[in-house]
């Protein structure tokens, strides 16, 4: 991704500075490096917006790696460096960074001079044995995001300042509640909001890290590590949205997944045998409730060997899944790390003879029990080193056999890595990991190890089926893992304040470059009600991933299973989800260009809106659907708040202005949504699964504004084609004028010729008009009876204006006269 034009200004008013502790040692293209002691501090600009800190030492200097970032990543910059014998200073379009040499301390400002981000004058950066901690100025009205798939509130100043002391150290935390940290994820990136202008900071530090903000001192946000380097990004915004697009451009985007992986995904621990997997298949096409994936958990498995089937219970794997297929289901099976440790199974001898296994120090091959410690004949596992590229090759070249039966995509699990000795349930500290050429431990690859795995699931997938998109699913994984897996935050628990938990956890995700994510709906751990359920299925409606998942020997958990009222409410909860399937798509591929998530905390929307700030539970869908789901039990009002505009109730239209919270009366068939004006939602009628999207009209609804703009993407599905033009952007304007309104339908990119019947305009509000014409021709007037027959004209449907054509690949022009 190198970038040519680099613009470099250099004002270099000095050469060597000569001080008796801080040397300018050099000046490049992109910043300085100043020698202290036996440290060198580097300042790079990766972009005008980008800052990279880095402290290290000569002998490291060229030892420069990250798990996350392509750190050949750079923009072009403009940048000035000045400086005496006090402090050194880089300027770029956008940032000014000043460091003071003695005491070492960095600060960061806007252009306009106003202070962003500084070391803590006291206690600044402090090392100690192994690990350092850097404190920062915490101001009051600093509000702080992200830090990945973390438990509590969404702004981690907590209540009432009171803050939150935070470890990256992935963890296998079984029926975790809000108080248990770490979970199964370490994203150790932060965003600052204050006053409406937001900025990051990302550590890129696999060790284990710890974030204190203001939880033991307030005032104060401390930065722990304990091994590695101070080896951090400043990220300038003002606007969230750029914050975390920038954060993406560096760690990278999560790529556009196959179109089924946005359906209803059904799983439980475990789907066994063969028949019951069928049965549940048949059941969802009988009763009609959509859905497109099932899930194989490890029970698919002999003696939970990973690669091989349990042949009495799917004797016939290859067939089960065609016959699956042609009823419109994608079968994904679980792949853990944890090959058996047992001479005549091919990915254990394998692994011998490429020496593909984690070590003990002493040189010999590291086991431990897991999973197949369990099966009837016990063996330990032992565990690929993901670290090494060849190793990852290896592992990813083993699913070929599961492709070749037909299985859609790959669930990893375990990956923290989960390893039954106690007291920490993984691998000790020191096992080694041979890294490519640079050997280290588990205290450096441990948070990285899932990672690792996906990547070479990912990249395994793309190799055996270069024309299909992967979709991987994991439960562990570091910064920068969006572009190998979804995520799903592990085994939550089946009770009210586990659902009112996802909420913050996923949004905390999704400001963290994480937007292909979702918990397990019902819960894991524990037995939902009915009504838990059916709230958790709708505060799904717009989870980017939405599965069901429940532990093994639960009852069952699908949309069925709760008795005729409360499944004839999840019915019509999945016939929404798949009706607005083409905008949640849509959604999907702009958050796959921008980094910015789909499903996102009403800050990112409305960062100058302080009713905003704390807000979580509930939250934006895209730019314009704002989402308030029912998450207490036997709720018969729902408190929301409307930041700052003009809204339209879901299902009534009505309009309601903004900027306060109201009180919304629900039922337990409620799922409370707030469309912004000027919005426009795409949808389509219900269909069963994803294969039958293709021949589906297109209903643009459109909510009225004095003028607006939208874009929509849309394309066959699961290919690549896309990166070749086969795809469809269109945008959709309206205008306002005094004696008609204006609207527009224009091809923005792309030669997909879509396959619908006809498109659609709904035009919300607009309840009569004397005349509508398509690009100057008058259109005929429907009847909304015979209308279904009658592709070109327009109707009064539900109250509504609504505007038909068939020719659905060419630009048009709408004018409704009142
Ligand atoms: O030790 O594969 O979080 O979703 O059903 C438990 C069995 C292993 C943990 C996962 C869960 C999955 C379960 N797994």
């Amino acid at each position: 991704m190198l970038r040519p034009s680099t613009v470099f200004v250099a004002l270099l008013t000095f050469h060597i500075i000569e001080s008796n502790a801080t040397d300018i040692l050099q000046n490049s293209d992109r910043g300085f490096t100043l020698k202290r002691e036996e440290s060198l501090l580097s300042i790079t600009a990766i972009s005008n917006e980008i800052i990279r800190v880095r402290l290290t030492t000569p002998t490291q200097l060229n030892d420069d790696r990250s798990f996350a970032v392509d750190l050949s990543y750079r923009e072009p910059v403009t940048i000035a460096v000045t400086g005496d014998d006090k402090a050194t200073t880089l300027k770029t379009s956008a940032l000014i960074v000043n460091v003071q040499h003695q005491p070492m301390r960095v600060e960061f400002f806007d252009k306009q001079g106003r202070s962003l981000d500084r070391d803590d004058n006291e206690r600044g950066l402090q090392h100690y044995k192994n690990g350092w901690q850097l404190s920062k100025r915490l101001r009051d009205d600093e509000q702080i995001y992200g830090l990945g798939e973390k438990t509590g509130k969404l702004n981690k100043r907590g209540v009432a300042l009171g803050g939150y002391h935070y470890t990256m150290w992935n963890s296998d935390t079984y029926g975790y509640d809000s108080s248990v940290d770490p979970i199964y994820v370490s994203v150790p990136f932060y965003l600052v909001l204050r006053e409406g202008n937001t900025h990051g900071i990302f550590l890129d530090n696999s060790f284990r890290t710890s974030f204190d903000i203001g939880k033991a001192q307030r005032g104060v946000l401390t930065m722990s590590a304990d091994g590695g380097e101070v080896n951090y990004y400043f990220i300038a915004g003002p606007d969230p949205k750029s914050v975390i697009a920038r954060y993406t451009d560096l760690t990278g985007k999560t790529p556009l997944p196959p179109r089924w992986a946005l359906g209803f995904h059904q799983s439980r621990w475990s789907y066994f045998p063969e028949s019951r997997l069928r049965l549940i298949a048949n059941t969802f096409r009988d009763k009609k409730i959509p859905a497109d994936t099932l899930w194989l958990d490890i029970d698919y498995l002999q003696d939970f060997t990973p690669f091989i089937w349990n042949r009495d219970y799917f004797p016939q794997p290859q067939n089960m899944i065609a016959d699956l297929q042609q009823q419109g289901f994608q079968v994904v099976t679980i792949v853990d790390p944890h090959p058996k440790n047992e001479v005549g199974y091919a990915p254990y001898d394998q692994g011998i003879a490429g020496d593909h296994f984690v070590k003990n120090p002493d040189g010999s091959v590291f086991e431990g029990p897991v999973w197949p410690s369990n099966a009837k004949t016990p063996r330990n596992s032992v565990f690929p080193d993901f670290t090494r590229a060849t190793t990852r090759h290896w592992w990813g070249d083993l699913h070929k056999e599961l492709l070749a039966q037909g299985v859609a995509g790959i669930w990893n699990d375990m990956n923290e890595p989960a390893v039954w000795i106690a007291p920490h349930n993984t691998m000790p500290i020191d096992v080694q990991h041979q890294n490519d050429g640079y050997p280290t431990t588990q205290a450096e690859i441990h948070n990285v190890y899932g990672l690792l795995h996906t990547r070479a699931t990912h990249e395994g997938l793309l190799r055996l089926r270069p024309g299909k998109r992967p979709f991987v699913l994991t439960r562990a994984t570091y910064a920068g893992g969006q572009k190998y897996a979804a995520v799903w935050p592990g085994d939550n628990t089946s009770d009210w304040s586990s659902l009112r938990q996802s909420l913050p956890t996923l949004m905390g995700m999704g400001v963290s470059g994480f937007n292909f994510v979702g918990a397990d709906i019902g819960g894991f751990a524990g037995v939902p009600s009915g009504e838990l359920f059916t709230r958790w299925l709708q505060a799904s409606l717009f989870s980017p991933f939405m599965r069901a998942h429940t532990q093994q020997g639960t009852p069952d958990q699908e949309p069925w299973s709760y008795g005729a009222a409360f499944e004839a409410i999840n019915r019509r909860t999945l016939e929404w989800r798949y009706q607005l399937l083409p905008m949640i798509y849509s959604e999907m591929e702009a958050s796959s260009r921008s980094g910015v998530p789909l499903m996102r905390p009403l800050f990112v929307e409305f960062p100058h809106d302080a009713g905003t700030w704390s807000r979580d539970d509930q939250f934006m869908f895209g730019g314009d659907v704002l989402v308030a789901p029912v998450l207490h039990e036997g709720a018969a009002q729902r408190a929301t708040y409307l930041p700052k505009g003009k809204w339209f109730a879901w299902e009534s239209s009505q309009s309601i202005e903004g900027g306060r919270e109201i009180s919304v009366d629900v039922t337990l068939a409620s799922i409370p949504m707030f469309v912004r004006e000027g919005a426009v939602v795409l949808r389509q009628p219900t269909v069963q699964h994803t294969g039958e999207m293709n021949t589906q009209p297109l209903t643009f609804d459109i909510y009225p504004a004095a003028s607006s703009s939208r874009e929509f993407y849309s394309d066959a599905g699961d290919s690549f084609a896309y990166h070749d033009g086969d795809y469809m952007r269109l945008q959709i304007t309206q205008k306002r004028q005094r004696e008609r309104n204006e609207y527009a339908i224009t091809r923005r990119g792309g030669h997909y010729q879509s396959s619908a019947p006809y498109f659609e305009m709904r035009l919300i509000g607009v309840h009569a008009a004397r005349s509508v014409m398509l690009d100057g021709k008058p259109l005929t007037k429907l009847s909304a009876a015979h209308a279904p027959a009658q592709r070109d004209g327009w109707m009064i449907r539900d109250g509504d204006v609504v505007v038909r054509w068939s020719t659905i690949n060419r630009d048009h022009r709408v004018s409704v006269a009142h």
